[in-house]
Order: C-alpha cells, then structure tokens, then sequence
C-alpha cells in the first residue's frame, strides 16, 4: 500500500497532466513524507513553465541536489597486501629470518631518532668499561617484576642483555612492553657489573602532517559482519547498504566501503559452532555477502579484509579470501579482495587495515589495557610500530622471511575491528577507527562479559576527517564510544 502522502503527490501531479517516469517513483518512495508535497508542487510548478510533461529521474535528482557528483574523485591505490608475498618458510629458520627482519626494519625506524647514533650492539656493551650511559636495542624476550624491580631481557642479533629498571615512572613504561616488541634502551653498569636501565624509547610515530583527499569524498569502515552467523543483523546491515544508495546528501558522497574482516562467521571456528549457523557452509555466508553487495551501487569501491573467522589461512599475515569459496567478489570490477593487513591509499589519504587478531594477546598481558577500549590497543600498536608483536599465545604467526606485520609506513588512518566496540580516536594526527559489529552479543560474548555496540557504521569524510555514523540498533544505549 502507498502512503497517503505519496499517493496525494501522485494524484497532484496526475491531475495536472503529468506522468512519472518509474526510476522518478523510485525516488519518490525514498523521500521524507513531510517533503512530499512541496517537492512536488514545485517541480510540477516548473515543468508547466517548461511546457514538459513527464517528470522524470534527472528531474528528481536536480531537485534533490542528489545527481551524482562526477567531480567526486575515487582513486585507489593498494601500496601494501601480504596476499603475493606470502612464502612460509619452513620450521625454526623460518622464525628465525621472521624475528631478523622484525629487529632490522624496527631499527631502520629507530634511526630516525637522534640517541640512535650512539647505539651498540649487545655484545659490545658488555665488554666495555664504562660509567657513560650507552644505548643498545633488541627484541623483549623476558620481562619480570618482583617485588619492587622490574627486569628486563632484550636480544639482538649479537646476543641477549640483561637490564634492571628501579625508577617507579619507567618501571609502568617497561610493565607494559609486550613480549617479542622492538626497544631501544639508555643503560648505564651498575655498581655490582649489572646493568641498569635509565631509559626506554619506542619505534612510535612522529607528528606529522596528514594527507587529505581533494574532494569531499567518503569512505565507510565496517567489519565484523559474521554473515551465516545466527546473530547477525542482516535486517539491519541490510537496511544500512540500501542507505548509501539513498538521496541522504550523506551517502550520495560515498565512493569507498572498507571491510576489515570476519566478513562471514566461518565452519568450525569454534566448539559447536554450526548449532549458530543459518548458512552451514563458507560458500553459502560468502554468496549471503556478495547478494547483500549487490545493493552497493557500483562507483562505490569495495575492498574486502579477512579475519578469524574467514577462510584463506588462520596465521597473520592472511591472504584475501581465496577466490575459489567466491568466484563472484574476486571478479566484480568494483571489489578488491585483499589480505590482511593492508595499505590503501583513498584519493591520497593512507589507511591501514588490519582485522586486530592481537587484540586478545596484549589485553591479556598488559595493565591497563582492556576490551572495552580497543583504541588504546591501537595506540600501543603504532607505538610499538607493530600490529602483533607476541609470538607464541593466541595470535598465530606464520613463519615468513619478511615480517609484514611491522608498520613501515605511517597511515593517516587506522582501521581494526575484531572486539565489536565500534570506537573513535586519535593518536598523533592519526584517526582511529574500531569499525564495531554488525553481530548481537553472543551467548559467548555474554559468558565473558563482553558487551558489543553492533549495527553503526562509520563513515569519514577524506577532505576535512570529519567522521559520520548511521546507527541502525534499535536499542538506545547502543551508541558509538569516542
Ligand atoms: O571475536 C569477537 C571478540 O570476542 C574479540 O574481542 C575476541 C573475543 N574472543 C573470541 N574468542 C575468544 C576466546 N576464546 N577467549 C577470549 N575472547 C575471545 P571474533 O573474532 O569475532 O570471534
Ligand atoms: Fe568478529
Ligand atoms: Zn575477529
């Protein structure tokens, strides 16, 4: 049944001798109610002047202000995927080459900070006899605090020091150093031949100035789908891709969708998972995802991240989603299938994408860190210039001769997803996007009390980062976290 107010537009044109076009009607239906009939009467009110008798789109969308900007750059450009350079080497060589690499590209980024001209390697350290600060650096092996000392045990490739923090400011810096991450440290021998630690310096990012897009384009940043999943909302998620082909002023603007993983909900991720499936299997989610794309219209660029849930591999880097679960996504002109992390370039503007597998690990052995701000991670992450520095717990780490996981080069935004709290942020000019969820809390989530924020979407202006959402959840303490 139509709405009064548009069958009372229809007739009102009708009867003054119009027709409408049905891709015009189309528009119509999506309009505001309350607009109707001014919109109306005004358009019929120039068409009569025009002698013109039909009202069609173009009409509409001149109307409307909503014709497609043509001026509106979409450029593209993937600077980083692991995808192509995914080798895995073999056994303990291969962590071998992996922690080399690790040591020598986070050194080559220590060089920009001036202590780094007086650094020696480990080996050389403990041979001089000096009462001189020194500075060595390496990867944290061991980091131990008893009673009121903390101890710390950093390797390079010349050997393994030993260092004892006693001052209580730098003894919170070295409690949370994660296990594995790259630090330079100002040492000095104690009185006893041990050494202790003076100072300690993170890779971290320098200020600098960010890169914008000439145009006011906009990007949207979602992940955590869980499409096959019970508990996904696809009446919501549904209701929100139609959104971006709407004549909102909003969405007219939107040339970009990131997904940062866990696209779909996978097979036999965890226990008992296919009681909380709708879609038994990965080509059923994946076709689910591409039918819902579908609505995307098709100058809007689509790039898609795995996560934990999807197939490819388990161990970062991942590749993209393998084109044989999905023949469809992998050859849509306007979809790009990547690996995660990634680094894409937006009409100029850097975003780093990774789906935050390494969440878990560092929320679990850092003080002061939790679920519930996933941003702060973040910051920990571009300090460390690492997105997954512990090897060994949760988070698996394939053996690669090149470590892809260290950020290289400096984003002007960073995009994760994986904890389900859609939040913003901001750390040294850097915008951080936790792209939230658009899956209900889980009977898991719940078990460990974990309250997820599902169904907003983010969108970020390119030209001025000013930042947007659209919240599709109907319950009102479901808000964005910034
Ligand atoms: O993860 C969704 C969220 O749930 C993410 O923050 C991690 C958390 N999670 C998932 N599995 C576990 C286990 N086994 N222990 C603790 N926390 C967990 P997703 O990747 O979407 O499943
Ligand atoms: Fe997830
Ligand atoms: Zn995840």
């Amino acid at each position: 049944m139509l709405k009064k107010e548009l069958t009372f537009a229809l007739n009102y044109a009708l009867n003054k001798g119009f027709q409408i076009h049905p891709d015009a009607f189309k528009i119509l239906e999506n309009i505001d109610v309350k607009k109707l009939e001014k919109i109306i009467k005004e358009i019929v009110r120039e068409k009569t002047r025009q002698k013109l008798f039909l009202i069609n789109q173009d009409d509409l969308e001149t109307y409307l202000g909503i014709k497609e900007d043509l001026n509106l750059k979409s450029e593209h450009r993937i600077l980083s995927d692991p995808t192509s350079k995914i080798t895995t080497g073999e056994g303990v060589k291969g962590y071998n080459a992996l922690f080399s690499s690790r040591f020598n590209k986070l050194k080559r980024i220590i060089f920009d900070r001036p202590e780094s001209r007086m650094l020696k390697s480990i080996a050389s350290v403990k041979s001089v006899k000096t009462e001189d600060d020194m500075y060595v650096c390496g990867l944290v092996t061991t980091r131990n605090t008893e009673r009121n000392i903390v101890k710390l045990v950093l390797e390079d490739p010349s050997g393994t020091f030993e260092g004892i923090v006693f001052d209580s400011e730098l003894q919170k810096v070295a409690g949370s150093l994660l296990s594995d991450q790259f630090v330079m440290a100002r040492i000095s021998m104690g009185k006893n031949s041990g050494f202790i630690i003076k100072d300690l310096i993170l890779p971290d990012i320098p200020e600098q100035a960010i890169n914008r897009s000439e145009t006011e384009t906009f990007a949207v940043f979602l992940s955590d789908l869980h499409i096959g999943s019970k508990y996904f909302m696809e009446k919501e998620f549904s209701e929100f891709v139609s959104w971006i082909s709407s004549p909102d002023p909003t969405a007219r603007k939107v040339r970009f969708v990131l997904i940062g993983g866990d696209v779909v909900d996978g097979v036999g991720i965890y226990p008992n998972q296919d009681k909380e499936l709708v879609f038994q299997t990965l080509e059923e989610q994946l076709r689910r995802l591409e039918e819902l794309l579908d609505k995307i219209p098709k100058h809007v660029k689509i790039f898609i991240m795995p996560g934990n849930h999807d197939p490819g591999r388990r161990a970062l880097p991942q590749p993209a989603i393998p084109k044989k679960y999905n023949n469809g996504l992998w050859e849509r002109e306007n979809v790009f299938m990547v690996g995660n992390p990634t680094m894409i370039s937006l009409n100029g503007v850097k975003v780093l994408m990774f789906h935050g597998q390494s969440i878990d690990d560092i929320v679990k052995t850092t003080p002061g860190l939790s679920y519930d701000n996933p941003a702060n991670v973040m910051k920990h992450l571009l300090k460390a210039r690492h997105l997954s520095p512990i090897y060994g717990s949760q988070t698996p780490i394939a053996p690669e001769m090149e470590d892809l996981m260290v950020i290289d080069e400096i984003p002007d935004i960073f995009h994760v997803g994986h904890v389900h709290r859609a939040q913003l942020d901001m750390y040294k000019g850097i915008l951080l996007i936790n792209s939230g969820s658009w899956q209900r809390q889980t009977p898991f989530q719940a078990s460990v009390g974990m309250t997820p924020n599902p169904g907003i979407a983010l969108m970020v202006n390119l030209k001025t980062f000013q930042v947007f959402h659209e919240n599709y959840n109907s319950n009102l303490d479901n808000i964005l976290q910034s």
